[in-house]
């Protein structure tokens, strides 16, 4: 694991499994439909209680329609640690120009705006976007990590992680990290 402090806020870098984080808020990287499905999604709803959080996820779509990429929506945690889970869709990867920058920046940044808005001090991120979707990981490396700089310097919250689940995603985290963060 590493870590870097802006002021009083940290960000934690560091390979394993989301669904065991104890911070106050995960994140999923869900899809539109919030109906669940495989990578970390698959595993937040295994972990938390399928039938509760699938329960919640759809009174919200019933309200919403969709959750379009770029945005996010809070539920309960149930069965996990984490007592919320703050669900937003990346996009998916189609070579680059047709906004996906932006929506992955947007999926990121109004993840922590949402946990600011639930008092939530501390949350930890998958490689949203770098699975099914298909997303380059060291592209999305730099966005999230510019992102997650910004709001910790702004004091969206005190503390961030992004959880890393494989071995090249970890290395690719932090090579970026490395290169686009103040040293410490
Ligand atoms: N902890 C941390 N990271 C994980 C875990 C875990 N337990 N499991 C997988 N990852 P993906 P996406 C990593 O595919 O690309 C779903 O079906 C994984 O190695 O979960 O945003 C949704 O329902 C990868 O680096 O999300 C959507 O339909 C990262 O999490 C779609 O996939 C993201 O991979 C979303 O695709």
């Amino acid at each position: 694991m590493t870590r870097w402090t802006f002021g009083n806020t940290t960000l934690h870098i560091l390979q394993g499994d989301l669904t065991t984080m104890q911070t106050d808020a995960v994140v999923n990287a869900a899809n539109s439909r919030l109906a669940g499905g495989g990578g970390v999604d698959g595993a937040i709803h295994r972990a938390a209680g399928h039938m509760r959080l699938q329960q919640v996820c759809q009174e919200i779509i019933r309200e919403i329609g969709s959750l379009p990429p770029g945005q996010a929506v809070i539920t309960p945690g149930f069965d996990l640690h984490a007592e919320h889970i703050i669900h937003t869709v990346g996009p998916i990867w189609r070579g680059g120009s047709e906004g996906e920058p932006e929506q992955l920046e947007n999926a990121y940044a109004n993840s922590l705006r949402l946990a600011r808005d639930h008092d939530i001090s501390s949350i930890a991120f998958p490689a949203i976007s770098c699975g099914v979707y298909g997303y380059p990981v060291e592209q999305a490396a730099r966005i999230a990590l510019g992102t997650l700089m910004d709001s910790l310097k702004e004091g969206l919250v005190q503390e961030a992680a992004m959880v890393l689940h494989g071995k090249d995603a970890y290395d690719a985290w932090l090579d970026t990290a490395q290169t686009i963060l103040p040293r410490h």
